[in-house]
């Protein structure tokens, strides 16, 4: 069985993170979140056809053209947008055949995969699709359900209860023929789950299987450091490769990849995964949930916690970086702090596509994209975004989101 997987997509709403690559291949605890997607269908797949347009070299570079010995195929989308129109990229891979069908921006657990298989199996159906309960659908798709099958798909229905879509599916090659039919969407995009309803409409039987473990949709900058809280809470094996000098703590769960040195007055506190050939310390404090890269400097007198940073990344002297993103390549001056708490305590707001969106945190920090630099005392308000590229000069305060590329001076 093959498995198609939808990467194809800008990712807008995480910017800066994807000014310069696209969403799958950003790194949750140190691994792009489409290995994970493709580790979860590994058991049940014998190839992998992964849909690509935004930065594709960028994905094809990262995984290459096999997963765990079974071949990668890249299709590309054309011009017309919409997950349904993913799908159709992958037609002449699919010969007459059930296949999966994956959104490449989510992370959930192998059980939604084989119970969604099995449930298609034993009913026999046309095709499937992955459900869960959530309280508050506004931002999900409602699926209504009656006698075991799927009734309709709603897009954005509102503040109601219900089953969620989870954008993982199973079809055969006879969606092809409804995903033309299928017209474009209010929003302009070509959605698999109109497809869906045409199909339902003309007697096909969609299954679906409730799965009831985590689910995030990575959509938002947040929702990275929800999906890293998560894989490092539940996953997260103690692991020291590199070495510890006496005089540092490790609080376990820890884990520490081959060539990094733990310098003396480094305090640790798992769960925190840090890579390979970093540079910790002396005398830094590392606080639970906070993934580091490889190739990192975290310095003298830096506090990190419950944040990412990724590759090639520092955090050199003074520092404190808090429910923070750093991406890769970047280096933050002597004393740059980001903020994660406003004073009159309410939850952060972040702009997202020229919108102000709520985060529902009380604590969020700096979204900081791909090879920034700031100098020595740069002040980051809660919730503001430095593009990729950025240069912030000595002493600013960063009170509003500065666009990728630009030099900013106090
Ligand atoms: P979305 O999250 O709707 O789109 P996106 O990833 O481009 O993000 P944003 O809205 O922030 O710009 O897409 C759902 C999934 O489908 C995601 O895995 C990307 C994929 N996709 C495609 O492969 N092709 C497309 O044309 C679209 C719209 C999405």
């Amino acid at each position: 069985m093959k498995a198609v997987i939808l990467a194809a997509g800008k990712g807008e709403r995480l910017r800066p993170l994807t000014d310069d690559r696209p969403k799958p291949i950003l790194k949750i605890a140190n691994k792009p979140i489409i290995e994970y997607i493709l580790e979860n269908l590994d058991p049940f797949v014998d190839e992998f056809i992964i849909v690509v347009k935004y930065k594709k070299e960028k994905i094809i570079e990262t995984l290459g053209d096999e997963f765990h010995g079974k071949p990668i195929t890249y299709v590309v989308q054309g011009d017309e947008e919409g997950t349904a129109r993913a799908i159709y990229s992958a037609k002449d891979a699919i010969i007459d055949e059930e296949f999966f069908a994956i959104n490449g921006d989510i992370y959930f657990e192998q059980e939604a995969i084989r119970g969604l298989l099995h449930t298609y199996r034993k009913m026999k159906a046309d095709g499937g699709i992955v459900v869960k309960k959530f309280e508050n659908l506004s931002q999900l798709g409602l699926v209504e359900v009656k006698n075991n099958l799927v009734k309709k798909i709603i897009e954005k229905p509102g503040k109601m209860e219900g089953f969620a879509n989870l954008g993982i599916y199973i079809f055969n090659s006879e969606v092809f023929d409804f995903i033309e039919e299928t017209e474009k969407s209010e929003r302009g995009e070509y959605e698999i789950t109109d497809t869906i309803n045409i199909m339902i409409e003309r007697g096909k039987r969609i299954v679906y299987f409730e799965y009831k473990g985590f689910w995030s949709d990575i959509g938002r900058p947040w929702d990275l450091l929800e999906v890293n809280e998560y894989i490092l809470k539940t996953k997260l094996k103690h692991n020291i490769r590199g070495t510890v000098e006496e005089g540092a703590t490790i609080i376990p769960p820890v884990e520490i990849g081959e060539g990094t040195i733990v310098r003396s007055g480094s305090y640790i506190i798992g769960p925190v995964k840090i890579g390979k050939n970093c540079r910790i310390g002396p005398n830094c404090f590392i606080r639970p949930y906070t993934s580091i890269g490889d190739n990192c400097h975290i310095g003298n007198a830096v506090e990190v916690k419950n944040s990412i940073i990724m590759d090639n990344s520092n955090a050199p002297h003074l520092n404190y970086v808090g429910d923070s993103i750093i991406g890769e390549n970047t280096n933050l001056g002597a004393g740059t702090i980001t903020a994660n708490l406003r004073h009159d305590n309410k939850t952060v707001k972040v702009e997202i596509k020229g919108n102000l969106e709520d985060s529902g945190r009380r604590k969020l920090g700096a979204i900081i994209g791909h090879n920034v630099k700031t100098g020595i005392n740069v002040s980051i308000y809660p919730g503001r975004k430095i593009g990729s590229g950025a240069l912030v000069g000595p002493g600013v305060i960063v009170d509003k989101n500065i666009p990728p590329g630009v030099l900013v001076v106090a």
